[in-house]
Formats: structure tokens, sequence, C-alpha cells
């Protein structure tokens, strides 16, 4: 298989279990608000990354699928919340209206809480053996110690004006800890040796920077219709960017930089690690 059929091998099947997450019994129109913004697209970045990390054990990804689902669940609970006239104010994301410009502002904080609380449900109800620890591992990286803690910095660097110290806590926490804990949790369910555990956290922590400062080298030379959203707002709000802080030049230079640490965490792995360097590589070109 080529990287991309990988690639889409995993993402298929990510989306396959995402739909069948979805309970009927939500009441409206709270589902569909949830459906909204799960089914819009995206790359599935964290569920093939989880699926990739599982698949370095185990041929067969079937019991790793509820994980997978869960952590779009979570991703996609985050962007609905960013989304919001309290935090990003953005109009558009995926290429499709955001959440709460179709379904109002209170649902919209609805349809992210309640995707929260479904991921955990959905990885509870897989009643794999090492459930408990992947749950806790996504618990601690979403949380307000990861992701939420990430945010709260971003908000507050708006107001404050930014560091290089908050600059590099923003990004470890608001987006590479999210990037962490797919591969972390998809070794954990796998049965991974500390080792490999160490290796796969070095690759998500420097992929995660990496992935991120592009990021923010696309909020000033990406494309609106690529992306699926507005971009521009980074300068417009002040924001800690990498950009912001060090310049085009050197945000470019940084990213290439991580990516070869990702790259470099799973040198012991060899051949078998193809997959998740390609990945590394692609995230660092990726224009979308
Ligand atoms: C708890 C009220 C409350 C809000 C939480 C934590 C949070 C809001 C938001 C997370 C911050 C965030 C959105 C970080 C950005 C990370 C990032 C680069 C997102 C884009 O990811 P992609 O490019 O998106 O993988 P697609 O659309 O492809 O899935």
């Amino acid at each position: 298989m080529s990287y991309q059929e990988r690639y889409d091998y995993f993402r298929r099947a990510a989306e396959e279990a995402l739909r069948a997450a979805l309970p009927g019994d939500v009441p409206e129109p709270l589902r569909s608000a949830m459906q909204y913004s799960l089914l819009a697209g995206g790359k599935r970045l964290r569920p093939v990354l989880l699926l990739a990390a599982y698949n370095l054990l185990c041929e067969d990804i079937t019991p790793a699928l509820p994980f997978a689902a869960a952590l779009e669940m979570v991703h996609t609970y985050s962007l609905i919340h960013d989304d919001l006239p309290a935090m990003d104010n953005d109009d558009l994301r995926r290429g499709k209206p955001t959440c709460h410009k179709v379904y109002g502002e209170g649902m919209a904080v609805l349809a992210g809480d309640g995707l929260l609380s479904l991921a955990f449900e959905t990885m509870a109800a897989s009643q794999h053996p090492r459930a408990f620890a992947a749950m806790k591992e996504l618990a601690l990286r979403c949380g307000t110690r990861g992701m939420v803690a990430g945010q709260c910095a971003d908000l507050t660097a708006e107001e404050k004006g930014g560091s290089e110290e908050l600059l590099h806590y923003i990004h470890l926490h608001k987006t590479a800890d999210l990037l962490t804990a797919p591969i972390v949790m998809g070794l954990t369910l796998a049965g991974a040796d500390e080792g490999l555990l160490a290796a796969g956290r070095a690759y998500g922590r420097h992929m995660g920077v990496a992935f991120q400062i592009i990021d923010d080298i696309l909020d000033v030379v990406g494309s609106e219709a690529v992306l699926g959203k507005h971009i521009g707002k980074d300068a417009e709000e002040n924001k800690c960017t990498w950009v912001s802080v060090y310049g085009m030049e050197k945000a470019r230079q940084d990213a290439a930089k991580y990516t070869q640490a990702a790259e470099d965490s799973l040198s012991a792995m060899g051949e078998k690690a193809n997959f998740l360097k390609t990945l590394a590589r692609q995230a660092l070109v990726r224009v979308q």
C-alpha cells in the first residue's frame, strides 16, 4: 500500500466508526448539530495517527476504532467551541458555516459538550482491556493541563501580549497534546513497552509543534478556499503565534526542525515507522 492508500484506509475506517458511534436517541436539534460538525469533513488526522500507532504492533485495527472515533469527537468539540463568538468568532470551518451559525450559540455549546461526553462513553463501551489507560491519557491531554490549558494561555496572550515562553506553552498544549494523545493511546492499546511509548511521546510532541507552526504560517499565506476557513485572523486578534514572535523565515525553519526531530524520534523503529515519518513530512508541506 502507498502512503496515500494507507492514510485513506485509516481515514475511511475512522469515519465509519464515527457514523456508528452517534446514538439515535439524542434529542433534536442537538443530534443534528453534533452530526453536522462531526461529519463535515476534515483531515481526520488524529484518528489516523491512533490507528497507525496501533497498527505498528497489531494487524487488525478493529479494537482501536472506538478510540479513533473518540479522538475525532474531542477534536470536533474543540473546533466548535473555538469558533464561538466568545472565542475566535469564526463563521467558516471545513468550508462550511460553523456550528453556531447554523444551530445557534447555545446549541453549539451543547453539541461540543455532547461530543466530549460521547467520546468517553464510546471508549468505555469498547470494553477493551486497556481502555482505562487510553481514556486517562486522553483526559489528561485534552483537559485542564492539556488542550484546555493551552487554549486558556492563547486567550490570555491576546491581552497580555506574547513571549517566547508563552508561545511554546500554547503550541505544546493547545495543539501538540491532542496530536500526542493518539500516538500514546494507540501504542498503549496495542500493549507497547515504555521505550516505544517514550519514542511515541517525543514524535507527537515534535510533530504537534510543527503542525501548529504551519497553522500559524497558513493563517498568513494560506488560501481560504483550500483551508475552508478565514485567514489573517491571528494578526487581527493579536494572537501569540510563531510568525508574530519569530517572523516568517524562522517559522519555516523551525517547522522543518521540529519535523526532523519527530522523524528522528522513531529512528529505532526502522522501516516499520515509515508511515508516521512520511505523515510528519506531509504535515510540513500541507496547504490545508
Ligand atoms: C472548553 C469552552 C471550551 C473550549 C475549548 C480547547 C479549545 C476550546 C479549543 C482548542 C484549540 C484549538 C482549536 C486548537 C487548534 C488546533 C488545530 C491546529 C486545529 C485544526 O486541526 P486540523 O488542521 O483540522 O487537523 P481538520 O479540520 O482537518 O480536522
